[in-house]
């Protein structure tokens, strides 16, 4: 039974009031049962009229907007939630979605039947354990990898665009689904859910940081505790709460605290992935699991940490050395790719394509917008602008061309390799490894309940994303995190509102 049973619009101005109230520097006061209110001065006078507090309420809470809370958020509305909050602290919403690049990882889709792709969800799960060195919860895995498909349909229906599939490291197929204008998948991602959350009128409390969880004498979830960007407190009393704060990529001491060796390294996160939701789970009793599997991706500009995205190695670049030599299969997973990198002079190396890459994926004009790629018109004149021998270069990717036409790599087994790399102009881009994803987090089960170390559930506690632990075990597959945020953003969504029918 739903407890507050307000409408949506009751804490969407009642929220509103709060924020403006503690700006003039009046006590915030509780929403009073609205349902009857259509315009915002009814609501502003009952208000006015409700009694003196701090609380606020409503049945689900969501913490965090980035793709995996709006997309909860999202769900448990059209699963029937009336009232629905979602808590950011950033001063906009996205999170790590926003930076989110290459795409959504899907097995047998239409959009790769439409292309002879042939694909199954066993195939996915298969390569996404054996990316993950078999320590990701297979269980987990599976569900993923069963509801990916929907989950680009889900995108799509909502306003969203997910018709391109293209190759990425570690897939057996191409299985990677991006936008038809091959362009990053992460903004246009976030502005699907930003029209969906609006159009839903789901509010959001931005730079509204939520700093704990409260949980009644029975253990289960009660509440919320949140300070504003004026360092107004607030309680929110609700029955659920879905955690979706998102990993601790841009808190370097705590990726040091889990893995020593990448102190020092650069990082592609946003500067909000500090890991507080993990930190506020475990004050309830959660467990942790995988905390210390911390990816880096191989292809980060090391000056400005911008990401390369690997489509472009998936649509046919190569990676060389300052001597201007191949080194690995560039479409190995992270961590074998990045680990090559660090065996290289200076522990970076140059992405090299030509310009077909180029024309093939809208992603890299932003690239060269940014000024990080060097391009000439011959090989030999691309590596004396980026001081590598021309002449070896050129014979590197002679070499390559020759590999592309016979279809086999002798040196490194690279097995899909898109275009020769002839086409000029030349392209370069150095690279160097960044913290990137932190595969470990909280633990949940399949209905992303969060779980104690005993394995029993937290009632009334979900979480979804990179906040979570053991989808992608000891290595993440790239386009797994935008299939996670949605498949399990959208079971957290659900779970979230039932439970609140059931409590
Ligand atoms: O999943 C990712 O991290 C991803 C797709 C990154 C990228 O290279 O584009």
């Amino acid at each position: 039974m739903r407890k507050t049973g307000r409408k949506l619009a009751a804490f969407t101005l009642a929220a509103a009031m709060v924020l403006s109230m503690a700006a003039c520097g009046k006590k915030a006061e509780a929403p009073v049962d609205t349902t009857a209110a259509t315009t915002a001065e009814e609501t502003t006078v009952a208000e006015t009229e409700a009694p003196a507090s701090e609380n606020q309420k409503a049945d689900i809470v969501v913490i965090g907007a980035g793709g995996a809370g709006m997309t909860a958020a999202i769900q448990a509305v059209q699963d029937g939630a009336t009232n629905v909050v979602v808590l950011e602290k950033m001063p906009i919403t996205g999170g790590n979605t926003t930076r989110s690049t290459g795409g959504l990882n899907a097995a047998a889709t239409k959009y790769q039947e439409a292309d002879g792709i042939e694909d199954s969800v066993d195939l996915f799960v298969e390569d996404t354990m054996k990316g993950g060195k078999d320590i990701n919860d297979k269980e987990l895995v599976t569900v993923m990898a069963e509801n990916s498909a929907e989950a680009v349909d889900w995108v799509n229906e909502i306003g969203g665009d997910l018709s391109v599939v293209g190759m990425f490291g570690g897939a057996s197929v191409k299985r990677i689904h991006r936008p038809s204008d091959t362009s990053a998948v992460g903004p246009m991602l976030v502005k699907t859910l930003n029209a969906k959350m609006a159009e839903l009128n789901i509010p959001v409390l931005l730079e509204t940081t939520a700093q704990k969880i409260l949980v009644d004498a029975d253990g289960k979830v009660s509440g919320v505790t949140a300070v504003d960007k004026d360092g107004k407190e607030m309680t929110i009393d609700c029955t659920a709460v879905v955690l979706a704060t998102g990993g601790f990529g841009a808190n370097m001491d705590m990726v040091v605290e889990y893995k020593s060796d990448l102190a020092g390294f650069g990082t592609t996160n946003h500067a909000g992935a500090t890991g507080d939701g993990i930190t506020m789970a475990v004050e309830d009793g959660a467990a942790l699991v995988d905390m210390e599997q911390i990816q880096t991706h191989p292809t980060v500009n090391p000056d400005t940490q911008t990401m390369y995205t690997e489509g472009v190695r998936g649509n046919g670049a190569i990676l060389v050395n300052k001597e201007g030599l191949r080194f690995v299969n560039e479409l190995e997973t992270r961590d074998v790719v990045s680990a090559a990198i660090l065996k290289q002079t200076d522990k970076q190396c140059y992405m090299i394509f030509d310009q077909a890459v180029r024309d093939s994926l809208s992603a890299i004009e932003s690239y060269v917008k940014a000024g990080i790629v060097t391009e000439a018109d011959t090989p030999e004149a691309l590596g004396e602008a980026i001081g590598v021998d021309g002449d070896a270069l050129a014979e590197t990717l002679k070499t390559y061309a020759g590999y592309q036409a016979s279809g086999t790599d002798a040196d490194f087994g690279r097995e899909s390799m898109e275009v020769p790399l002839d086409q000029p102009k030349y392209y370069a881009a150095l690279c160097a490894p960044a913290v990137h994803h932190t595969m470990g987090g909280v633990k949940i089960n399949t209905s992303t309940e969060v779980l104690k170390e005993d394995g029993t559930a937290i009632p009334g506690l979900f979480a979804a994303g990179e906040v979570t632990g053991g989808v992608h075990g000891a290595n993440r597959l790239g386009g797994n995190a935008v299939t996670d945020i949605v498949v399990f953003g959208r079971i957290a969504g659900t779970a979230a509102e039932k439970y609140v029918m059931d409590n």
